[in-house]
């Protein structure tokens, strides 16, 4: 027997290469490794350089705005858990085929692993709110998935290879490695996570206290909602105020580091400090906000007493020049939203810059330290949150972020009415029901609602008081109903004599349109 011979039935005895569960597992292991290495890192710069937070939000920003609006209305608030468990969901899968492919030699695996680590970097650069340091976070993500991979790999390719006395040990070292590598990853994400919690805005926004508005809003007069007969209340409570934004991760922003730029086409560049807009005399407007992609029917709609200076005092200080169209403002995370510069300027309108929300400095997924708010037009367009610069321009030489992914330019709100009692398949006794709901015309006010049962004649409802043409306004009737199964629609008229259109219309580009209908059943 030659050399040859006898080193390939050496071979045979002791397998040069892993199982298909140790490759999934050493793929899985050195991504968890990866992973928690860079959200610790990040901990220490910001927790948005955490590579998968980063390429999460590098994800939000390149979805089509077909499949991101379905994800809103579809998931809610919670749009941004299915995407952080769907993104988990595909790197398992990808490290555990890459732990498969490597079960010879650790390359396979090391080069997906340094590809995952190129995305982070990628997109981590990408990101206008950090600097060239927070590349330290998917460095050193990259470094220990690499290094756990090729690591772990050898230590299980010598225990497989191992003659059968001394299996056993090296495979003990192996399982230990392993155990370690799972409890220092967990140990290193919560450290990422508490380091990051250190270094949050909480503390300073407690620290700016109550708001006391020099000219409050006038008082809700009780009969403002009609909540008793089950129309939402009239003023949302600030945890339940809808929220939308693109924001895998709230911006954290200390009240003592924001500051506000206002520039462009100004005869005089501004730049405000928190408490440059703090101190002044603030003013308190009960504004109701509703999103574009609010579907007919739908809960992005909600009402606040926004409290902070007036866009246009700030806008007058600067000094518009001629030729101005747009408002374009940008959040400390990069977002963009252009306003009409004639909505920004317009006094009866009431355009914000606000820093407080029902009594309270704006929680922090509002935008802490300070945001716009315009009345009268879909927050895309007029709500910018954490808001840092604004740059006074024309329509031709910027476009905001939605701008560029399908949505219109222009987009006050529409007129719109919705049901909130009875819920679309309860069950209630014939006869008189009560109905009852909400209906909107921001800046334009609403005039009446109607309502009717099975193709009926239209019945007119009673309208709660109005507190200003730039909230919503409560209604309620009775129906008379016959037992079965009934159909209820209605329909708003605002100010302007413009009724409801019955056209329904999907939310992109400018807001959905349609009468509202629920079914129950009459018994
Ligand atoms: N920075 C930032 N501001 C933003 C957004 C965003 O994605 N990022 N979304 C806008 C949209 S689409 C709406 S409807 C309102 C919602 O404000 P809210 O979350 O306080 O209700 O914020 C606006 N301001
Ligand atoms: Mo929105």
């Amino acid at each position: 027997m030659n050399a040859h011979t006898s080193r390939t039935s050496a071979s045979a005895a002791a397998p040069s290469r892993l199982t298909w569960w140790a490759g999934a597992l050493l793929g899985v292991l050195a991504l968890a490794a990866a992973l928690a290495a860079g959200h610790l890192v990040a901990g220490l710069i910001s927790i948005n350089a955490s590579p998968y937070l980063a390429v999460g939000n590098g994800a939000i920003d390149l979805t089509p705005v077909e499949l991101k609006d379905f994800a809103v209305r579809t998931f809610g608030t919670y749009d941004k858990l299915v995407l952080l468990s769907g993104m988990a969901a595909v790197l398992v899968l990808v490290a555990a085929a890459a732990g498969v492919a490597s079960r010879r030699t650790p390359v396979p695996g090391a080069v997906v692993i340094v590809g995952f680590g190129l995305v982070g970097a990628f997109a981590v650069y990408e990101r206008p709110d950090l600097t060239a340091v927070a590349l330290l976070a998917p460095l050193a993500s990259l470094i220990a998935g690499v290094a756990v991979f090729v690591g772990l790999h050898r230590l299980a390719l010598r225990s497989r290879q191992e003659k059968s006395e001394e299996q056993g040990t090296s495979r003990r070292t192996v399982l230990l490695a392993g155990a370690g590598v799972i409890v220092g990853a967990g140990a290193a994400a919560t450290a990422g996570e508490l380091l990051a919690g250190t270094r949050d805005a909480n503390a300073s926004r407690t620290a700016v206290g109550r708001l006391v508005p020099a000219r409050t809003a006038p008082p809700i007069p009780a009969d403002a909602d009609f909540a008793k007969l089950g129309t939402p209340a009239f003023l949302t409570r600030n945890r339940d105020f809808y929220r939308v934004d693109t924001a895998l991760t709230v911006p954290q922003v200390r009240a003592e580091d924001w500051s506000l730029r206002l520039h462009g086409m100004v005869g005089r560049e501004q730049r405000y400090r928190y408490s440059d807009i703090r101190d002044r005399p603030l003013v308190e407007r009960t504004i109701t906000m509703t999103c574009v992609s609010n579907e007919v029917g739908g809960t992005y709609v909600s009402t606040a007493n926004f409290v902070g200076v007036d866009l246009a005092d700030l806008l007058g200080e600067a000094g518009i020049r001629p030729g101005a169209e747009q408002l374009f403002s940008t959040s400390v995370d990069g977002w963009t939203s252009g306003s009409p510069v004639a909505a920004a300027l317009d006094r009866d309108r009431g355009a914000m810059l606000a820093i407080g929300m029902n009594g309270e400095p704006l929680p922090i997924e509002h935008g802490f330290p300070a945001r716009l708010v315009i009345p009268g037009l879909y927050g895309y367009v007029s709500a910018t949150k954490w808001v840092t610069d604004l740059e006074v321009t024309t329509w031709q030489a910027k476009q905001a972020y939605w701008l560029n992914r399908g949505w219109g330019r222009e987009a006050p709100v529409k007129t719109e009415s919705r049901i909130d009692s009875p819920k679309g398949f309860d069950t209630v006794p014939a006869g008189k029901v009560r109905v009852a709901g909400i209906a909107w015309a921001q800046h334009t006010g609403i005039e009446k609602v109607e309502v009717r049962a099975d193709n009926g004649p239209w019945q007119e409802t009673t309208l709660s008081a109005e507190v200003n043409r730039n909230t919503w306004r409560m209604w309620w009737t009775e129906l008379d109903v016959r037992p079965g199964s009934r159909q209820v629609v209605c329909r708003a008229t605002d100010k302007s004599g413009y009724t409801q259109t019955d056209q329904r219309a999907g939310t992109v580009p400018d807001g959905a349109t349609g009468w509202h209908a629920i079914t129950f059943i009459a018994q």
